[in-house]
């Protein structure tokens, strides 16, 4: 047993108890209700889902399992991800054993790179990730317990086992995807001796001599790793996991959603549009030239990219991780400068538009400029990025939802008929 099944199989049994009894003693509590409004605006605010990896308060921004977000700046992935299912960070030996177990499950099937070599060259980088993904589907650990009978108590065992499969192999499919689809030469093969983060980086291909791109992804794959459970990529993954499809259908399934322009896509949309600002002004704008810009932008019926959020109300302290890991380390970049000015000029837009909820930037807001400056340039490939660190999060809630046993999704809806008759 690996020291994270064994630290699970000790904490489960408890919760349990306490979901079971909490749901038996109050049964009946109203913990939210739900309007016209609502109901017609994408569910927003609505509390009925549960999610105990992390939590955003409008407020406060990020917290997972407790801990508000940029005090884990320093941390790497692989410790987040047994503090997104344990609650815990690791000890040292914890740890280990949990880089060793994903160091062991790192390599990649061949008919996935067979599969993604034969989907046309202009697909998009999503796309192939996700389709990387969903082609692993019958190496399923989950499908074969199920066909062969494993009860519910132990679902999550064999889910946590395809996390473990899955999060293990998805540095070396990015970095692969990246290769390939943007023309970088052959693949390069797995450093056992390297960290989770470290590894992707040097199947990148790109050099980092300094060290300096290798902490910035640590930071990236740190920063969007989870964000509750209510966000498109989580709840579409939680959704789908509820009909006991396994983790290759629903993490992909996630993903897809993470892909949209709302969503995941909105960092490759962003860094766009800071260069569109530098193109058209020469360089770094004034801050008129900046307004006028951003209400150039919003006047055509676009959105700003990375700026405004369907539940934080302050600056997401995921941007200001970057923003300050940028000024540190790059500050000398002019598209870091840029990023710092944006921040400066458009919220002040944004707060004269009334219908705008959250004039602040998001997460989206700075991580493009960090990749860029270090020689990522190829924005579309930016949301994969966002995928592998994402993936940690969603994985967890989908082992964490099997552990406490949670039934399929299926929540009411009515038709507008419905509605006519309840307002009359
Ligand atoms: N620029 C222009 N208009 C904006 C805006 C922005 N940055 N943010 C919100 N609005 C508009 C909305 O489009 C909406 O207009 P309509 O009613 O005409 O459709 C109105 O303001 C009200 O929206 P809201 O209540 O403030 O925000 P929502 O919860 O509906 O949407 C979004 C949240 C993040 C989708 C939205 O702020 C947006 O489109 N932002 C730009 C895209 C972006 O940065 N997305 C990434 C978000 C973080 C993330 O999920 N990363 O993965």
């Amino acid at each position: 047993m690996s020291a994270i099944q064994d630290k699970l199989a000790g904490q489960i049994p408890a919760l349990r108890e306490e979901i079971k009894t909490l749901v038996k003693e109050h049964a009946d509590q109203v913990i939210s209700q739900v309007t016209i409004k609502q109901a017609y605006g994408g569910v927003r605010g609505v509390k009925c889902l549960v999610c105990d990896t992390s939590e955003v308060p409008p407020d406060k921004g990020l917290l997972i399992r407790n801990t508000p977000v940029g005090e884990l700046a320093d941390r790497l992935p692989e410790e987040i991800l047994w503090l997104l299912l344990t609650g815990e960070l690791p000890s040292a030996d914890e740890l280990k054993d949990l880089q060793d177990d994903l160091r062991a499950r790192a390599k990649v099937p061949q008919y996935v790179w067979d599969v993604l070599e034969a989907m046309p060259k202009d697909s998009h980088p999503m796309a192939m990730f996700d389709t990387a993904i969903l082609v692993m589907q019958k190496e399923s650990k989950f499908v074969q317990a199920y066909n062969t009978g494993v009860t519910k108590p132990d679902y999550w065992v064999y889910t946590l086992e395809d996390a473990l499969d899955i999060i293990a192999k998805l540095p070396a499919i990015a970095a692969g995807v990246y290769r390939l689809r943007f023309n970088k030469g052959p693949r390069i093969d797995n450093d056992t001796s390297l960290d989770w983060s470290s590894d992707y980086v040097h199947m990148l291909g790109m050099g980092d001599s300094g060290g300096k791109f290798t902490e910035a992804m640590r930071l990236y794959f740190v920063l969007h790793s989870d964000h509750e459970s209510g966000n498109v990529s989580a709840h579409t993954t939680a959704c789908v996991n509820s009909a006991l499809s396994d983790l290759y259908y629903s993490l992909s399934a996630g993903l897809n959603g993470l892909a949209g322009p709302l969503h995941g896509l909105a960092n490759q949309e962003c860094l766009n549009w800071i260069l569109e600002v530098k193109e058209k002004f020469g360089g770094v704008p004034t801050d008129k030239q900046l307004e006028e810009f951003a209400w150039e932008t919003l006047k055509s019926g676009k959105v700003i990219p990375g700026y405004g959020h369907a539940v934080l109300r302050i600056t997401d302290p995921r941007f200001t991780a970057f923003l300050k890991w940028s000024k540190e380390n790059i500050g000398d970049d002019e598209t870091v400068q840029m990023v710092a000015k944006v921040y400066d000029v458009v919220p002040g837009v944004l707060k004269q538009v009334k219908k705008i909820a959250d004039p602040w930037p998001n997460v989206d807001a700075g991580s493009g400029a960090i990749l860029y400056h270090f020689g990522l340039t190829e924005f579309p490939y930016y949301t994969v990025l966002f995928s592998v660190s994402r993936a940690l999060g969603v994985c967890s809630q989908s082992v964490m939802a099997r552990a406490m046993g949670w039934p399929i999704e299926r929540p009411k809806s009515i038709p507008t008929s419905w509605i006519k008759a309840q307002v009359k």
